[in-house]
């Protein structure tokens, strides 16, 4: 083993770089992600011997970031993302300086792991659109041959695909787990479609939604799953779809332009009170917007989803008779002030607030019989338990109306990706939500208003010294920092303000909000010359 993998490796030497698994994996300019994809792969076949050969999935993607970049990232048995504590094998495996260092790094972690290495490895994987990402295979296929793993390559998958079909093979043949699908792409789109076509049964067409697909992979996925729904039952139009052209992808359009320019994509012409929505560039995170017929422009980011999902499942378990179940919302500090106020007060539901990164809303969320997490850039989705998903199969309905709720919810679960945030499976969840309120676009964001906000990028010298705590809305450190920031935030009326460093770039970020747009943008501008001196 130790010669094939040196022999393999050699193929794949490491720059000059040091690298680390932040909360999406390791994410940089491609042509540095040779070594670090042939590493991973690795560590995949590692993990799935550590989980008695369960089926770990590997995804290579950069989201929304520009073209010349890559990522890789790993997916756990159950289709969550990597258990926290390996993310540190990543770095180490990814930083051995040699060859030999590296089969030692490895040797060392099945001996610390205590990994029989005599179980059979498997791994299945896929990519987006990006022109890197065959380069990238080849690396990682490289690896998986070294160590004798089993392998599947899905190709071309959005990453919450990848993600569901880690979960389907792993639930195939448990004696007490429903299996959660058909592991393969189409059964993906069979299982949705279906629970789509069950939900809007009688509902009253709502007229075309435009869903910009940011030139990635979700386009054709996105058009895949139209086409198993049918035209009939789900009119969408898709726009930003040219993934034959590399450079485009992410390129003025995307979840990510729309949610920081709080503007169109150029590409679209939204007709008022049309209902458009954008995907990010591996579409597992989506915004939805609309123009008021005074051509004015508004955001229905992910707390807007958030709401909106959570004021509809609570009623709906509710109707089903299942009031026990324990419903709650999670969400970030950069959540609106107001969406926690609507939540708390208007829906009667608790909200628990983590650190940014789907990982941690993801575990605070499985807390929950029904947990519904969003952050407000639009990553998000909502996990049942095991005592939720076993109560609602078992109910036996006491009416009719009992009846209808809950074949409602049974298909509600199906259309959900509980696995991760999944662009496409949020977006149907939102349409059959809107087709059952009746709601448009203007009807959703009059829920509440949002407060004025801002967020602002501060280069600092030193990001690592900015030490948050109390789900990063509070700074530990540098002492004497926070109560600056306390003072200043007080002065302003429905002030909030917070400040931490960014996981994936090199920078602080500051967040406030205020009563009024020209206090929310003082307040952030104040906040972010305080951080500025560091
Ligand atoms: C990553 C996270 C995202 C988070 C963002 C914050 C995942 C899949 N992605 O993209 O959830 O919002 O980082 O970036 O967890 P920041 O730390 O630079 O603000
Ligand atoms: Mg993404």
């Amino acid at each position: 083993m130790a010669a094939a993998i040196i022999e393999a490796s050699k193929k794949h030497p490491k720059p000059d770089q040091v690298f680390s698994y932040g909360t999406a994996g390791f994410r940089m300019k491609a042509f540095l992600l040779d070594s670090v994809v042939f590493r991973v792969g690795l560590l995949a076949a590692l993990r799935s011997q550590r989980q008695g050969g369960r089926t770990i999935g590997l995804m290579i993607t950069a989201s929304h970031n520009v073209p010349e970049d890559n990522g890789v990232k790993l997916v756990d048995p159950m289709g969550e993302m990597l258990d926290e504590r390996w993310e540190a094998h990543a770095a180490t495996l990814a930083n051995a300086s040699s060859d030999e260092d590296l089969v030692a790094k490895y040797e060392g972690l099945i001996t610390e792991l205590k990994i029989n290495t005599s179980v059979q490895a498997n791994v299945i994987f896929a990519k987006d659109t990006r022109e890197s990402g065959p380069a990238l295979v080849a690396a990682l296929t490289d690896a998986l041959n070294a160590v004798g793993a089993n392998f599947t390559d899905y190709g071309l998958l959005t990453t919450p695909q990848l993600h569901y079909l880690v979960r389907c093979i792993n639930t195939q043949n448990l004696p007490d787990t429903k299996p959660y699908g058909e592991p393969t792409e189409e059964g993906y789109y069979t299982k949705i479609a279906a629970a789509y076509r069950k939900l809007m049964q009688g509902k009253p067409r709502q007229g075309q939604v435009t869903v910009d697909c940011a030139n990635g992979v979700g386009a054709p996925k996105l058009k895949a799953l139209a086409e198993a729904i049918g035209k009939d039952i789900f009119d969408v139009k898709v726009i930003n779809d040219a993934i034959d052209v590399p450079s485009k992808l992410n390129s003025q359009c995307g979840a990510d332009f729309v949610k920081t320019q709080q503007r169109l994509p150029p590409a679209s012409q939204a007709s008022a009170l049309a209902r458009c929505a954008s995907l990010d560039g591996d579409a597992d995170r989506i915004v939805y917007y609309f123009c008021d017929s005074d051509g004015s422009f508004h955001l229905l980011d992910g707390d807007k989803i958030a709401t909106l999902a959570a004021s509809f499942i609570a009623d709906l378990v509710k109707a089903a008779g299942l009031a026990d179940l324990r419903i709650g919302v999670v969400q970030t500090a950069y959540a609106n002030g107001s969406s926690t106020a609507y939540i708390t007060k208007t829906l009667g539901l608790p909200v628990v607030c983590t650190p940014t990164g789907v990982k941690h809303l993801h575990h605070a969320a499985t807390k929950f019989d029904c947990g519904v997490y969003f952050e407000a850039n639009g990553h998000g989705t909502v996990t049942f338990s095991l005592a939720a998903h076993s109560a609602i199969a078992s109910h036996s309905p006491e009416s009719p109306a009992q009846a209808t709720a809950l074949e409602n919810l049974r298909a509600l679960v199906d259309l959900i990706n509980e696995t991760v945030g999944d662009a496409l499976s949020d977006l149907l969840l939102v349409e059959v939500i809107l087709a059952h309120k009746g709601w448009g676009p203007k009807e959703w964001n009059s829920t509440y208003t949002d407060l004025p906000n801002r967020l602002v990028r501060v280069e600092v010298k030193d990001r690592s010294v900015f030490k948050a705590t109390d789900a990063e809305r509070r700074l530990l450190e540098p002492t004497g920092v926070q109560e600056k920031i306390d003072s200043l935030v007080g002065k302003y009326k429905q002030g909030r303000s917070f400040a931490r460093a960014s996981g994936t770039e090199d920078a602080v970020r500051v967040y406030s909000e205020a009563g009024e747009r020209a206090e929310a943008d003082e307040l952030a501008r104040g906040v972010a010359d305080i951080v500025a001196q560091f």
